[in-house]
């Protein structure tokens, strides 16, 4: 059985990421939480993650780090986890990779808080042209490749757990997408997977001030009260 080393649900988007596909790949594991400390590399995580990041899992002896690879090594083991037609796993693996390296003003302007509500407009311009770009990407998923199911390649797949955290963020900060990809963002936040893990997250009571929205965005709020 695999072990799957993971930080607090509401807050740590990688660790849904590899939550995900785990989940995804069927086979049972054992979660173990972390507490994050939300200041990069913590080094207490190094006994079971040697980058001191979570997730991390563990296969007996096996210990594997950093979500694409987690991923990759999952879909070697089950099957149906990339999708099968050549063409869409190639676009699946491609956004998977985009959003694993890009996304930079996504990530640290709209932080994960999978229990907050609040609407943070006018958005950077760096901000407005990352959502812009999930929009685009969700729509072209569905689109070329949406045709056997509901999700981004059609059956769910490691590309939904790569953007599993970016439809909490924009159910957070309350973006709503138009069309296609407003469809698939309703689709996935009722995943049984992420109401799963909302649960979770909504009963969790610690506060990491540095990845809470309101401390975030403690100024704009104030002066707009
Ligand atoms: N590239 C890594 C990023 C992992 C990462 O940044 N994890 C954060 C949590 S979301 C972490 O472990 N932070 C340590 C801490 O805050 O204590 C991956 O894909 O897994």
């Amino acid at each position: 059985m695999y072990t799957l080393y993971l930080g607090n649900k509401n807050y740590s988007s990688w660790s849904l990421r590899g939550w995900f596909a785990t989940k995804l790949s069927g086979a049972p594991f054992r979660e173990v939480g972390v507490q994050l400390v939300g200041q990069g590399r913590n080094p207490a995580n190094r006994s079971f993650s040697p980058s001191g990041f979570v997730p991390a899992l563990h296969d007996g002896e096996t210990v594997v780090w950093d979500t694409m690879a987690i991923a990759e090594t999952l879909a070697e083991r089950h099957r149906g986890l990339w999708p099968a037609e050549s063409a869409a796993r190639a676009w699946a693996r491609s956004i998977s990779a985009e959003m694993h390296s890009s996304f930079q003003a996504l990530r640290s302007e709209m932080t994960m808080c999978v229990r907050e509500r609040l609407d943070v407009r006018p958005w950077s311009d760096a901000l407005a042209a990352d959502i812009a770009r999930v929009e685009e990407i969700w729509s072209e998923s569905r689109r070329r490749f949406g045709r056997g199911g509901p999700y981004l390649c059609g059956a769910a797949s490691l590309a939904d757990a790569f953007y599993a955290p970016v439809a909490f963020r924009f159910q957070t900060y309350r973006v709503a997408p138009a069309g296609e990809a407003g469809g698939y963002l309703a689709t996935l936040l009722a995943h049984p997977f992420m109401r799963e893990w909302e649960h979770d997250a909504v009963a969790e009571t610690i506060v990491i001030e540095a990845d809470e929205p309101r401390t975030l965005y403690r100024d704009k709020l104030a002066a707009r009260a």
